[in-house]
């Protein structure tokens, strides 16, 4: 049950793929890769709550674990991505410590938050025991919150104070058009590197997870240095494009 947390372990690192392509044959090739889990974005990828639904049936029984970043405030979807097996939700612009508990309220089961009762799809792609997993949920399922505005900034400390949130997850975009007042992303540039590497001791001070997206191997290596240990790299089309162009690219004739 622990997948995603027993890949974390040990000051270990995940890598995760980041999936905007719905079909189930491709999510499950993506599984095959030697990512350690593969998310699911529903806000800017085309993932729909039916493609979440049949894409994780399609890659948990592989083992891996499945992340799902839910749409701006889709919190009710957050529980159900849990009911359907999801290992994980990310949450994107939490910004108060409000939007957090709320996050909380729909993810984590009593005492912490008020998750409804409803596992049955839960505990049959991870082939999990009903009473195992609801025992074991609010520790084996983990909630990150997004810190991706000025405002989430100021408030990252009280936000990763509220009980069940597990961890931040640094959208490295959003948070440099939000802290430089620009629109065209400065992803870990200078504006915003000091608050990567802040967000990262916050969370390991109490004992939290430190989660960040990167585009490029660069932006791993840089965040990893940081602390970061659960990585998103790239996205579908990276994949395809790098990986046709790379066998391609090998072919002398073509030099
Ligand atoms: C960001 O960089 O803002 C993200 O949300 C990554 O997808
Ligand atoms: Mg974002």
């Amino acid at each position: 049950m622990d997948r995603l947390l027993n890949g974390l372990a040990d000051d270990k690192t995940v890598m995760t793929a980041w999936a905007s392509v719905q079909d189930t044959l491709y999510l499950s090739m993506l599984a095959d890769t030697d990512f350690e889990a593969v998310t699911l974005d529903m806000q800017h990828g085309m993932q729909t709550e039916n493609s979440v639904i049949r894409g994780i049936a399609a890659i948990a029984p592989k083992g891996k674990p499945v992340i799902v970043r839910i749409p701006v405030g889709r919190f009710d979807f957050a529980s159900k991505a849990l009911d359907a097996g999801a290992h994980a939700i990310i949450a994107p612009m939490i910004n108060t410590v409000e939007d957090a508990k709320q996050l909380v309220s729909y993810t984590k089961y009593i005492p912490v938050g008020d998750r409804s009762y409803g596992p049955s799809q839960a505990v049959s792609v991870l082939r999990a025991d009903r009473e195992g997993y609801v025992a074991g949920a609010n520790k084996s399922t983990v909630v990150y919150a997004m810190i991706e505005t000025r405002e989430a900034v100021a408030n990252a400390e009280a936000i990763l104070d509220v009980d069940g949130i597990d961890g931040v997850f640094v959208g490295p975009a959003d948070l440099s058009i939000s802290v430089r007042q620009n629109t065209l992303p400065d992803p870990y540039g200078p504006d915003t590197i000091g608050i990567v590497e802040d967000l990262a001791k916050a969370a390991k001070a109490r004992g939290k997870l430190a989660a960040a997206f990167c585009v490029t191997p660069e932006h791993a290596e840089t965040v990893h240095k940081l602390g970061y240990r659960l990585m998103a790299l790239g996205f579908d089309q990276s994949y395809i494009a790098n990986g046709a162009n790379a066998l391609l690219g090998g072919l002398s004739f073509r030099k």
